[in-house]
Protein backbone atom coordinates (compact mmCIF):
# COMPACT_ATOMS: atom_id res chain seq x y z
CA UNK A 1 0.00 0.00 0.00
CA UNK A 2 2.32 2.30 0.95
CA UNK A 3 5.13 1.61 -1.63
CA UNK A 4 2.19 2.48 -3.84
CA UNK A 5 2.30 5.61 -1.76
CA UNK A 6 5.95 6.50 -2.20
CA UNK A 7 6.11 6.43 -5.86
CA UNK A 8 3.20 8.86 -6.45
CA UNK A 9 3.97 12.68 -6.44
CA UNK A 10 2.06 13.63 -3.10
CA UNK A 11 2.41 11.84 0.15
CA UNK A 12 1.67 12.81 3.32
CA UNK A 13 4.16 11.46 6.08
CA UNK A 14 3.89 12.64 9.49
CA UNK A 15 6.21 11.84 12.62
CA UNK A 16 5.28 11.62 15.89
CA UNK A 17 7.64 12.62 18.80
CA UNK A 18 6.56 11.83 22.39
CA UNK A 19 7.74 15.19 24.61
CA UNK A 20 10.54 14.70 26.93
CA UNK A 21 9.61 11.09 27.16
CA UNK A 22 11.29 9.62 29.93
CA UNK A 23 10.86 12.19 32.38
CA UNK A 24 7.38 12.73 31.34
CA UNK A 25 6.57 9.05 32.15
CA UNK A 26 7.67 9.76 35.32
CA UNK A 27 5.28 12.64 35.57
CA UNK A 28 2.33 10.45 34.95
CA UNK A 29 3.55 8.26 37.51
CA UNK A 30 3.40 10.58 39.48
CA UNK A 31 2.30 13.56 39.46
CA UNK A 32 2.98 15.57 41.91
CA UNK A 33 6.48 15.82 40.66
CA UNK A 34 4.68 18.05 37.68
CA UNK A 35 5.95 21.71 37.41
CA UNK A 36 9.54 20.94 39.31
CA UNK A 37 12.62 19.98 37.49
CA UNK A 38 12.61 16.50 36.27
CA UNK A 39 16.10 14.86 35.28
CA UNK A 40 16.39 11.20 34.23
CA UNK A 41 19.61 9.70 35.18
CA UNK A 42 21.33 6.54 34.02
CA UNK A 43 23.57 6.31 37.18
CA UNK A 44 26.67 4.51 36.19
CA UNK A 45 27.35 3.33 40.09
CA UNK A 46 30.87 4.33 40.56
CA UNK A 47 29.74 7.36 43.26
CA UNK A 48 26.64 8.27 44.05
CA UNK A 49 26.73 11.13 41.08
CA UNK A 50 28.78 9.40 38.38
CA UNK A 51 26.71 8.99 35.16
CA UNK A 52 24.62 10.80 32.56
CA UNK A 53 21.47 12.22 32.31
CA UNK A 54 19.00 10.13 30.11
CA UNK A 55 16.22 13.05 29.03
CA UNK A 56 15.05 16.00 31.30
CA UNK A 57 11.52 18.00 31.67
CA UNK A 58 10.99 21.21 30.16
CA UNK A 59 11.65 22.97 33.32
CA UNK A 60 14.70 21.18 33.74
CA UNK A 61 16.01 22.33 30.11
CA UNK A 62 15.61 25.94 31.11
CA UNK A 63 18.10 25.83 33.41
CA UNK A 64 20.58 23.95 30.50
CA UNK A 65 20.12 20.00 31.83
CA UNK A 66 19.68 18.44 28.79
CA UNK A 67 20.38 14.36 27.17
CA UNK A 68 24.04 13.16 27.82
CA UNK A 69 25.15 15.90 30.04
CA UNK A 70 27.00 14.25 33.36
CA UNK A 71 24.56 14.12 36.46
CA UNK A 72 26.67 16.56 38.41
CA UNK A 73 26.60 18.73 35.99
CA UNK A 74 23.07 18.88 36.14
CA UNK A 75 23.10 19.05 39.86
CA UNK A 76 25.00 22.05 39.74
CA UNK A 77 23.07 24.00 37.03
CA UNK A 78 19.47 23.13 39.54
CA UNK A 79 21.81 24.07 42.94
CA UNK A 80 19.52 25.59 45.20
CA UNK A 81 16.08 24.25 43.50
CA UNK A 82 13.83 22.17 44.23
CA UNK A 83 14.45 19.48 41.80
CA UNK A 84 13.60 15.82 40.80
CA UNK A 85 16.71 13.49 39.71
CA UNK A 86 15.26 9.91 39.18
CA UNK A 87 17.09 6.72 37.67
CA UNK A 88 15.50 5.19 34.25
CA UNK A 89 13.10 2.69 34.01
CA UNK A 90 13.21 1.85 30.74
CA UNK A 91 10.52 -1.62 31.42
CA UNK A 92 8.12 1.20 32.43
CA UNK A 93 8.90 3.26 29.36
CA UNK A 94 8.29 0.63 26.98
CA UNK A 95 5.23 -0.48 28.56
CA UNK A 96 4.10 2.93 28.02
CA UNK A 97 5.60 3.07 24.42
CA UNK A 98 4.08 -0.19 23.90
CA UNK A 99 0.51 1.14 24.41
CA UNK A 100 1.01 4.75 22.51
CA UNK A 101 2.53 2.83 18.90
CA UNK A 102 -0.75 0.85 19.22
CA UNK A 103 -2.64 3.60 19.15
CA UNK A 104 -0.37 5.32 16.87
CA UNK A 105 -0.37 2.61 14.25
CA UNK A 106 -4.23 2.21 14.09
CA UNK A 107 -4.01 5.86 12.08
CA UNK A 108 -1.50 5.11 9.59
CA UNK A 109 -1.61 3.41 6.62
CA UNK A 110 1.66 2.27 6.55
CA UNK A 111 3.88 2.60 10.06
CA UNK A 112 7.48 2.63 10.82
CA UNK A 113 8.63 2.83 14.73
CA UNK A 114 11.84 4.76 14.77
CA UNK A 115 12.82 4.11 18.42
CA UNK A 116 11.03 4.06 22.09
CA UNK A 117 9.33 7.55 21.01
CA UNK A 118 9.08 8.23 17.60
CA UNK A 119 7.26 7.10 14.68
CA UNK A 120 6.60 7.49 10.96
CA UNK A 121 2.74 7.59 9.64
CA UNK A 122 1.99 7.01 6.03
CA UNK A 123 -1.14 8.32 6.35
CA UNK A 124 -1.86 9.65 1.69
CA UNK A 125 -5.07 7.19 1.41
CA UNK A 126 -7.02 8.27 4.52
CA UNK A 127 -6.55 11.60 3.89
CA UNK A 128 -7.01 11.37 0.30
CA UNK A 129 -3.91 13.43 -0.03
CA UNK A 130 -5.24 16.61 1.38
CA UNK A 131 -2.76 18.23 3.81
CA UNK A 132 -5.76 20.09 5.43
CA UNK A 133 -7.12 16.84 6.84
CA UNK A 134 -4.02 15.48 8.09
CA UNK A 135 -3.83 18.46 10.02
CA UNK A 136 -6.85 17.70 11.61
CA UNK A 137 -5.95 13.63 11.69
CA UNK A 138 -2.77 14.83 13.46
CA UNK A 139 -4.62 17.33 16.21
CA UNK A 140 -7.34 14.02 16.75
CA UNK A 141 -4.32 11.77 16.97
CA UNK A 142 -2.53 14.31 20.29
CA UNK A 143 -6.10 14.54 21.64
CA UNK A 144 -6.36 10.31 21.59
CA UNK A 145 -2.88 10.22 22.92
CA UNK A 146 -3.34 12.75 25.75
CA UNK A 147 -6.97 11.38 26.91
CA UNK A 148 -6.00 7.32 26.90
CA UNK A 149 -2.39 7.79 27.80
CA UNK A 150 -1.84 11.04 29.41
CA UNK A 151 0.91 12.23 27.03
CA UNK A 152 1.61 15.22 25.22
CA UNK A 153 3.73 14.86 21.75
CA UNK A 154 4.58 16.70 19.04
CA UNK A 155 3.81 16.07 15.55
CA UNK A 156 5.33 17.16 11.98
CA UNK A 157 3.31 16.59 8.52
CA UNK A 158 4.91 16.66 5.74
CA UNK A 159 5.51 15.61 2.17
CA UNK A 160 8.06 13.24 3.10
CA UNK A 161 9.77 12.22 6.66
CA UNK A 162 12.76 14.36 5.82
CA UNK A 163 10.49 17.20 6.00
CA UNK A 164 7.94 15.22 8.88
CA UNK A 165 10.73 14.75 11.03
CA UNK A 166 11.66 18.40 10.84
CA UNK A 167 8.76 19.80 11.15
CA UNK A 168 8.03 17.68 14.39
CA UNK A 169 11.24 19.35 15.95
CA UNK A 170 10.35 23.20 15.05
CA UNK A 171 7.80 23.10 17.55
CA UNK A 172 8.25 21.49 20.90
CA UNK A 173 6.38 20.53 23.05
CA UNK A 174 3.20 19.91 22.18
CA UNK A 175 3.73 21.07 18.59
CA UNK A 176 1.83 20.48 15.46
CA UNK A 177 3.34 21.99 12.14
CA UNK A 178 2.40 21.25 8.79
CA UNK A 179 4.62 21.84 5.98
CA UNK A 180 2.86 21.76 2.81
CA UNK A 181 4.61 20.91 -0.64
CA UNK A 182 4.66 24.44 -2.04
CA UNK A 183 5.96 25.80 1.78
CA UNK A 184 9.18 23.14 2.01
CA UNK A 185 11.77 25.00 0.62
CA UNK A 186 10.74 27.89 2.30
CA UNK A 187 10.29 26.56 5.32
CA UNK A 188 13.54 24.90 5.33
CA UNK A 189 15.72 27.67 4.29
CA UNK A 190 16.41 29.22 7.05
CA UNK A 191 16.96 26.26 9.45
CA UNK A 192 20.90 25.76 10.04
CA UNK A 193 22.25 22.36 8.43
CA UNK A 194 22.04 20.66 11.73
CA UNK A 195 18.35 19.73 11.37
CA UNK A 196 18.87 17.41 8.19
CA UNK A 197 19.70 14.18 9.26
CA UNK A 198 22.40 13.20 8.36
CA UNK A 199 24.50 16.64 9.40
CA UNK A 200 26.38 15.66 12.21
CA UNK A 201 28.59 18.03 13.96
CA UNK A 202 32.05 17.42 11.73
CA UNK A 203 29.52 17.60 8.80
CA UNK A 204 28.10 20.79 9.98
CA UNK A 205 31.78 22.17 10.63
CA UNK A 206 33.02 21.07 7.46
CA UNK A 207 29.73 22.68 5.70
CA UNK A 208 30.65 26.04 7.48
CA UNK A 209 34.13 26.34 6.21
CA UNK A 210 32.55 26.09 2.86
CA UNK A 211 30.36 29.39 4.17
CA UNK A 212 27.24 26.96 4.26
CA UNK A 213 25.15 27.89 7.46
CA UNK A 214 21.73 27.75 6.70
CA UNK A 215 19.80 24.91 4.74
CA UNK A 216 18.79 27.28 2.45
CA UNK A 217 22.20 27.90 1.67
CA UNK A 218 23.04 24.62 0.85
CA UNK A 219 20.15 24.25 -1.77
CA UNK A 220 22.28 27.20 -3.51
CA UNK A 221 25.62 25.21 -3.15
CA UNK A 222 27.03 23.89 -6.51
CA UNK A 223 25.89 20.43 -6.20
CA UNK A 224 28.92 18.90 -7.96
CA UNK A 225 31.88 20.62 -5.31
CA UNK A 226 29.73 19.43 -2.32
CA UNK A 227 29.91 15.92 -4.63
CA UNK A 228 33.68 16.89 -4.47
CA UNK A 229 33.94 17.03 -0.79
CA UNK A 230 31.41 14.62 0.41
CA UNK A 231 31.89 12.14 -2.25
CA UNK A 232 28.45 10.88 -4.81
CA UNK A 233 26.17 9.34 -2.55
CA UNK A 234 26.59 12.01 0.79
CA UNK A 235 27.01 15.25 -1.50
CA UNK A 236 23.84 13.87 -3.31
CA UNK A 237 22.26 13.32 -0.26
CA UNK A 238 22.98 16.60 1.05
CA UNK A 239 21.72 18.57 -1.83
CA UNK A 240 18.51 16.70 -2.25
CA UNK A 241 17.83 16.73 1.51
CA UNK A 242 18.15 20.78 1.47
CA UNK A 243 15.92 20.84 -1.22
CA UNK A 244 13.72 18.67 1.05
CA UNK A 245 13.31 15.79 -1.59
CA UNK A 246 13.54 12.54 0.08
CA UNK A 247 11.63 9.20 -1.36
CA UNK A 248 12.32 6.54 0.95
CA UNK A 249 9.34 5.03 2.28
CA UNK A 250 7.27 4.82 5.51
CA UNK A 251 8.10 1.03 6.06
CA UNK A 252 7.17 -1.47 8.50
CA UNK A 253 10.08 -3.03 10.65
CA UNK A 254 10.03 -6.81 10.98
CA UNK A 255 7.85 -8.40 13.16
CA UNK A 256 8.59 -8.46 16.71
CA UNK A 257 10.04 -11.67 18.48
CA UNK A 258 7.01 -11.99 21.22
CA UNK A 259 4.71 -10.26 22.70
CA UNK A 260 4.77 -10.22 26.40
CA UNK A 261 2.95 -8.57 29.56
CA UNK A 262 3.77 -8.56 33.06
CA UNK A 263 2.11 -7.14 36.29
CA UNK A 264 2.63 -7.87 40.28
CA UNK A 265 -0.08 -9.19 42.12
CA UNK A 266 -1.99 -7.43 45.33
CA UNK A 267 0.67 -9.95 47.29
CA UNK A 268 2.53 -12.69 47.15
CA UNK A 269 0.88 -15.69 46.56
CA UNK A 270 0.92 -19.86 45.47
CA UNK A 271 -3.30 -19.41 45.05
CA UNK A 272 -3.70 -20.74 41.45
CA UNK A 273 -7.18 -18.97 41.26
CA UNK A 274 -5.47 -15.38 42.01
CA UNK A 275 -2.62 -15.60 39.67
CA UNK A 276 -4.86 -17.35 36.50
CA UNK A 277 -6.88 -14.21 37.45
CA UNK A 278 -4.65 -11.61 36.55
CA UNK A 279 -3.14 -14.00 34.03
CA UNK A 280 -6.06 -14.16 32.43
CA UNK A 281 -5.76 -10.27 31.84
CA UNK A 282 -2.94 -10.27 30.65
CA UNK A 283 -3.57 -13.12 27.62
CA UNK A 284 -6.37 -10.79 26.87
CA UNK A 285 -4.07 -7.53 26.18
CA UNK A 286 -1.31 -9.78 24.79
CA UNK A 287 -3.72 -11.26 22.48
CA UNK A 288 -5.14 -7.84 21.40
CA UNK A 289 -1.51 -7.23 20.63
CA UNK A 290 -1.40 -9.94 18.46
CA UNK A 291 -4.80 -9.39 16.93
CA UNK A 292 -3.95 -5.56 15.93
CA UNK A 293 -0.74 -6.55 13.96
CA UNK A 294 -1.99 -9.84 12.44
CA UNK A 295 -0.04 -12.00 14.50
CA UNK A 296 -0.21 -15.94 15.16
CA UNK A 297 1.62 -17.51 17.75
CA UNK A 298 3.28 -20.66 18.51
CA UNK A 299 5.29 -20.69 21.53
CA UNK A 300 2.91 -19.81 25.06
CA UNK A 301 5.39 -18.78 28.12
CA UNK A 302 4.45 -17.91 32.11
CA UNK A 303 7.01 -15.83 34.20
CA UNK A 304 7.03 -16.19 37.33
CA UNK A 305 9.01 -13.31 39.96
CA UNK A 306 9.03 -15.01 43.48
CA UNK A 307 9.31 -12.84 46.53
CA UNK A 308 13.17 -12.76 46.45
CA UNK A 309 13.29 -11.44 43.13
CA UNK A 310 14.26 -14.70 41.42
CA UNK A 311 13.08 -15.13 38.03
CA UNK A 312 11.44 -18.31 37.20
CA UNK A 313 9.65 -19.82 33.36
CA UNK A 314 7.85 -22.67 31.93
CA UNK A 315 7.02 -22.33 28.00
CA UNK A 316 5.32 -24.36 25.67
CA UNK A 317 5.48 -25.03 22.02
CA UNK A 318 2.32 -25.87 19.37
CA UNK A 319 2.95 -27.79 16.42
CA UNK A 320 1.26 -25.52 14.38
CA UNK A 321 1.11 -21.26 14.91
CA UNK A 322 -2.24 -20.71 16.24
CA UNK A 323 -4.61 -17.36 16.96
CA UNK A 324 -6.41 -19.32 19.13
CA UNK A 325 -7.14 -17.04 22.31
CA UNK A 326 -8.48 -20.04 24.29
CA UNK A 327 -5.82 -21.98 23.59
CA UNK A 328 -3.45 -19.43 24.69
CA UNK A 329 -5.26 -19.31 28.37
CA UNK A 330 -5.48 -22.89 28.00
CA UNK A 331 -1.61 -23.34 28.38
CA UNK A 332 -0.80 -20.40 30.92
CA UNK A 333 -3.04 -22.51 32.96
CA UNK A 334 -1.38 -25.88 32.66
CA UNK A 335 1.99 -24.38 32.74
CA UNK A 336 1.35 -22.23 36.12
CA UNK A 337 -0.16 -25.52 37.44
CA UNK A 338 2.90 -27.24 35.99
CA UNK A 339 5.03 -24.33 38.09
CA UNK A 340 3.10 -24.15 41.20
CA UNK A 341 3.92 -28.17 41.45
CA UNK A 342 7.52 -27.86 40.87
CA UNK A 343 8.42 -25.22 42.88
CA UNK A 344 7.68 -23.83 46.07
CA UNK A 345 8.13 -19.88 46.06
CA UNK A 346 5.26 -17.70 46.16
CA UNK A 347 4.90 -15.31 42.91
CA UNK A 348 5.40 -11.50 43.29
CA UNK A 349 4.47 -11.02 40.06
CA UNK A 350 3.53 -12.98 36.90
CA UNK A 351 3.63 -12.51 33.28
CA UNK A 352 2.76 -14.15 30.20
CA UNK A 353 4.19 -14.28 27.08
CA UNK A 354 3.68 -15.67 22.94
CA UNK A 355 6.45 -16.48 20.91
CA UNK A 356 7.42 -18.18 17.17
CA UNK A 357 5.53 -15.41 15.74
CA UNK A 358 4.21 -15.32 12.19
CA UNK A 359 1.81 -13.11 10.08
CA UNK A 360 -1.61 -14.48 10.30
CA UNK A 361 -1.89 -14.06 6.03
CA UNK A 362 1.45 -16.54 5.95
CA UNK A 363 -0.59 -19.43 7.67
CA UNK A 364 -3.69 -18.68 5.88
CA UNK A 365 -1.33 -19.42 2.82
CA UNK A 366 -0.03 -22.61 4.11
CA UNK A 367 -3.44 -24.15 5.47
CA UNK A 368 -4.79 -23.10 1.59
CA UNK A 369 -2.03 -25.45 0.12
CA UNK A 370 -2.16 -27.92 2.47
CA UNK A 371 -5.73 -28.49 1.55
CA UNK A 372 -5.72 -27.55 -1.88
CA UNK A 373 -7.95 -25.03 -2.18
CA UNK A 374 -8.25 -23.51 -5.76
CA UNK A 375 -5.62 -20.05 -5.85
CA UNK A 376 -8.73 -17.73 -7.22
P1 LIG B 1 14.21 12.26 22.33
O1 LIG B 1 12.91 12.17 21.61
O2 LIG B 1 15.42 12.68 21.58
O3 LIG B 1 14.08 13.27 23.55
P2 LIG B 1 12.87 13.51 24.53
O4 LIG B 1 11.67 12.74 24.15
O5 LIG B 1 13.36 13.30 25.92
O6 LIG B 1 12.63 15.06 24.36
P3 LIG B 1 11.91 15.83 23.16
O7 LIG B 1 10.75 16.53 23.81
O8 LIG B 1 12.94 16.78 22.67
O9 LIG B 1 11.49 14.82 22.15
O10 LIG B 1 14.57 10.89 23.02
C1 LIG B 1 13.58 9.99 23.52
C2 LIG B 1 14.04 9.32 24.79
O11 LIG B 1 15.27 8.64 24.57
C3 LIG B 1 14.31 10.30 25.91
O12 LIG B 1 13.15 10.61 26.67
C4 LIG B 1 15.36 9.61 26.71
C5 LIG B 1 16.12 8.75 25.71
N1 LIG B 1 17.40 9.38 25.38
C6 LIG B 1 18.53 8.98 26.08
O13 LIG B 1 18.46 8.12 26.95
N2 LIG B 1 19.74 9.60 25.78
C7 LIG B 1 19.86 10.57 24.84
O14 LIG B 1 20.96 11.10 24.62
C8 LIG B 1 18.68 10.97 24.12
C9 LIG B 1 18.77 12.06 23.07
C10 LIG B 1 17.49 10.35 24.42
MG1 LIG C 1 10.88 12.73 22.17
Amino acid sequence: MCEVASILQDRIVMLVDLDYFFAQCEERRNPSIKGKPVVVCVYSGRTEDSGAVSTANYVARRYGVKSGIPISLAKSKLKDVDAVFLPVDKQFYREVSDEIMEILRGYADCFEQMGIDEAYLDVTQRTKGNCREAEELAATIKGDVLTQQKLTCSIGVGPNKLVAKIAADFQKPDGLTLVEPKEVQSFLAPLPVRRLVGVGRKTEKRLETLGVITVGQLARFDVQKLIGVFGRKLGAYFHNASLGVDDEPVQERSEPESVSRISTLKEDTRDLAVILDEAYRLCDEVYAKLMRRRLVYRSVSIHVVAGDLSVHSRSKTFENPTSDLKAFKRAVKELYEKFLGESGVAARRVGVKVSNLSRKEELQKQLTNFFGFPKH
